[in-house]
């Protein structure tokens, strides 16, 4: 390690980098359990240990700066260094760090950005968000929904309507109610999941599952249709909640086609669902929007944030509550037996107040809508030339493309390969995190990415291809 080859980074962190970095790897192994990793494997080659970042870039412990296409995990909206969140933080914590809002008390900063988050939310088709459930994660707001999903029901004295659909290979976190939800069948193998009254139907996948020759229009309605197939299978009146996110994410960034959201609302409203956005990915920004239903018109009933509401720089997340919902729950709900110590932290809501409101003044959302978004959505189409590259698409400040074998029959590579590993092995090599979801490969950059970012991106990805491409040439596995 040479620490005279970093851009000056804050003091607390130099501090990290004076120790070697092997030894940090080996207390690593020794003692931290990682999410969603091998650790056999990562013992053997060490994790890489990420000490600084500024702006697009994060710094590992051996000086390499690399330019953080996935907004360290589709969060880091802002930007990261923005003193504004750090001093929210500490102005907060010096003030009152802590108090919790259980037992008929509250704090300022949580109705402040209760009050913000309900201004922002969009009313659409007359429905709105006038009430906010604070917690601490993407999961823990997950399980919030099926708690105040069948809440809802019981009180409207239909008990019998448990019933959540969801999506295969959807994403909606790990707690058991979380990784029940999602559709990730490798979660589902470890834990007995999922908990009982959670379903699933296909994804809105047009590469993998259009017919032949099938527009996407079409596919789009017919993949819609897959929901009220299920609700007619399981039985209308047992049926709760249809809960997705607007785009996949961590499936892959799976963009669904126009026509699928506006059946999915007529589906839910003709047999009385509720409609859970989850938004965790999506919100803030993320499509060039406060909230990513409005993008597609759809009125959802809960809509789940998380992420990119602090920019990631401390955790909060929670669940917008709409008007159908909050009304029940209110009016008829008496005590609700559900709530996290950190439901409205005060420092978590002042950060993401700073966030919100330094959002705002960069005009964050509307450059991903009208400027860097629709710029990205052209510079990544041209991937659509390489020789490599299969659909490669864009919606806000999300995109994903698929490595294919060839291009006009789709065939796909062995997935032994592992050629989204090989790919993402490069973008590592040259500087760039870009992530691979099997043979897709993904990015959402932060939200303060300039045009000339974008361009220094695109040549990196595409350099990224080029590399993996000889490698599968060399391999014998292309023409
Ligand atoms: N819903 C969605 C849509 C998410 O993307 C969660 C819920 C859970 O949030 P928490 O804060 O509990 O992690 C998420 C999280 C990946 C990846 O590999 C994606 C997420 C988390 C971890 C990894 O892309 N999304």
């Amino acid at each position: 390690m040479n620490p005279s080859t970093l851009i000056a980074p804050p003091a607390l962190v130099r501090r990290a980098e004076q120790q070697d970095t092997q030894a940090i790897q080996a207390l690593d192994s020794a003692h931290f359990i990682h999410p969603f990793t091998d650790h056999a494997g990562l013992a053997s080659r060490g994790a890489r240990v990420i000490t600084h970042a500024d702006n697009i870039y994060v710094w590992d412990s051996e000086g390499a700066k690399i330019l953080d296409a996935m907004s360290g995990l589709w969060c880091v909206n802002a930007g990261y260094g923005r003193k504004e969140l750090a001093d929210a933080a500490y102005q907060q914590m010096m003030t009152l760090p802590f108090y919790n809002s259980f037992f008929n008390t509250t704090n300022v900063p949580a109705v402040q950005l209760a009050t913000k988050l309900a201004s922002l939310a969009p009313k659409v088709g007359g429905r709105s968000f006038e009430h906010v459930f604070f917690s601490s994660s993407g999961s823990e707001s997950n399980d919030t929904n099926v708690r105040m999903v069948r809440r809802y029901w019981d009180l409207l004295g239909q008990p019998q309507r448990k019933v959540i659909i969801s999506r295969n290979n959807a994403y909606h976190g790990s707690t058991m109610a979380g990784a029940s939800l999602g559709g990730m069948s490798g979660m589902h193998a470890q834990g007995d999941l999922p908990i009982p009254n959670i379903t699933h139907i296909e994804q809105p996948h047009h590469w993998e599952n259009a017919l032949p020759g099938e527009s996407k229009a079409d596919f789009g309605r017919r993949a819609a249709g897959w929901l009220e197939a299920k609700i007619l299978e399981v039985g209308a009146d047992k049926v709760a909640a249809f809960i997705a996110e607007p785009v996949q994410g961590a499936g892959g960034v799976i963009i669904p086609p126009e026509t699928y959201w506006p059946e999915i609302q007529r589906i839910v409203d003709q047999y009385g669902i509720l409609l859970i956005s989850d938004e965790v990915i999506c919100a803030f920004g993320r499509l060039g929007h406060w909230f990513a239903y409005e993008k597609f018109g759809y009125r959802p009933d809960l809509v789940t944030f998380a992420k990119g509401v602090t920019s990631g720089y401390i955790p909060l997340g929670g669940v917008m509550v709409g008007d159908r919902v909050a009304k029940v729950l209110i009016e008829q709900g008496g005590e609700f037996n559900h709530g996290y110590t950190y439901s409205g932290h005060p420092v978590a809501c002042a950060v993401a107040l700073a966030n919100l409101e330094l959002m705002e003044r960069e005009n964050l959302v509307g450059r991903v809508k009208d400027d860097v978004g629709p710029y990205l959505a052209q510079r990544f189409a041209e991937l659509n030339a390489h020789p490599l590259v299969g659909d490669a698409e864009t919606c806000g400040f999300v995109a994903g493309l698929v490595l294919v074998k060839n291009k006009t029959t789709r065939q796909m590579f062995d997935a032994d390969l592992g050629v989204g590993m090989i790919c993402r092995g490069h973008c590592f090599k040259n500087g760039l995190i870009m992530r691979a979801v099997g043979d897709r490969m993904i990015i959402a950059p932060p939200l303060v990415m300039t045009r000339a970012q974008i361009d220094e991106m695109m040549a990196l990805i595409r350099r990224c291809l080029d590399a993996t491409l000889d490698d599968l040439r060399a391999a014998g596995q292309l023409a």
